[in-house]
């Protein structure tokens, strides 16, 4: 494990619950991937307030099954998950000018559990990947450092307390433990921002969206990682974990 990746890991379990790994992508293929999900906004779900969602975008255009393979998110992913990580969600936030801030929560699986919820292991890793620079003006992420270990569903007040906006530039991500409160801000700009959403998590949770249906030709073409996360082999992963489990007897 590089030490960047020890670093985050340590940062998300232990630390702020976040840290920023800077330059995933040039600007240029930042630019590129924000292209392609503004490309498919018609097709996202709306709100009210100006939030727009992307789901299972795997299967919308295969292009992003090559980002999340990105050897610095999956060594990451494998760190905090274990080797047989899966893809629980591959979505995109667009905020329109003049949006409103979303609503204050912490991931799946986490919002779906009863409390009492681990920090150790992580269940969630999420990937807030930066399309272009996400600036205090467009609406870089509210998050709450050291939130992942306050062990209860997020309270607005003390969340507003401690919040602060992650900025970076384009091909940067925030990477997050699951379990930190987090929002969307406020776009006050006159241009959409435009986030990548990746969520890793461990082999035994279910994914949380549909990630599918995929064609033999591109199952057939799949990389090795690739296969793994989408849960192609998942029988064969359970059955390599059962087989570690019983070692340790
Ligand atoms: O787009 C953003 O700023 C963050 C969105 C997010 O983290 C979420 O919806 O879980």
């Amino acid at each position: 494990m590089t030490d960047e990746i020890e670093a985050a890991r340590a940062a998300l379990t232990g630390g702020d619950g976040f840290t920023i790994l800077q330059g995933l992508l040039s600007a240029d293929e930042a630019a590129a991937a924000r292209g392609r999900l503004l490309a498919m906004k018609d097709e996202a779900t709306h709100n009210d307030d100006g939030i727009l969602a992307l789901s299972n975008l795997i299967h919308r255009d295969a292009y992003f099954a090559g980002l999340v393979t990105h050897p610095r998110l999956l060594a990451l992913a494998h760190a905090l998950l274990g080797g047989d990580a899966r893809l629980a969600a591959v979505g995109g936030r667009i905020l329109v000018p003049g949006c409103k801030p979303g609503g204050l929560h912490v991931d799946y699986p986490y919002w779906a559990m009863n409390p009492g919820m681990p920090v150790e292991p992580a269940l969630m890793l999420q990937v807030i990947w930066m399309l272009e620079p996400f600036t205090e003006q467009n609406g870089g992420t509210w998050v709450a450092p050291g939130s992942q270990a306050w062990g209860s569903y997020p309270e607005q007040a003390r969340f507003e307390a401690t919040a602060i906006q992650a900025t970076g530039e384009a091909g940067d991500a925030v990477v997050s433990h699951g379990l930190l409160w987090h929002r969307t801000a406020v776009n006050r700009s006159s241009e959409p921002r435009v986030a990548l959403l990746v969520n890793y998590s461990q082999l035994a949770v279910q994914p949380m969206t549909e990630m599918g249906p995929f064609t033999d030709a591109f199952r057939d073409a799949a990389s090795p990682e690739l296969r793994s996360l989408l849960g192609f082999d998942h029988g064969r992963a359970l059955r390599r974990r059962a087989a570690r489990v019983a070692g340790y007897q």
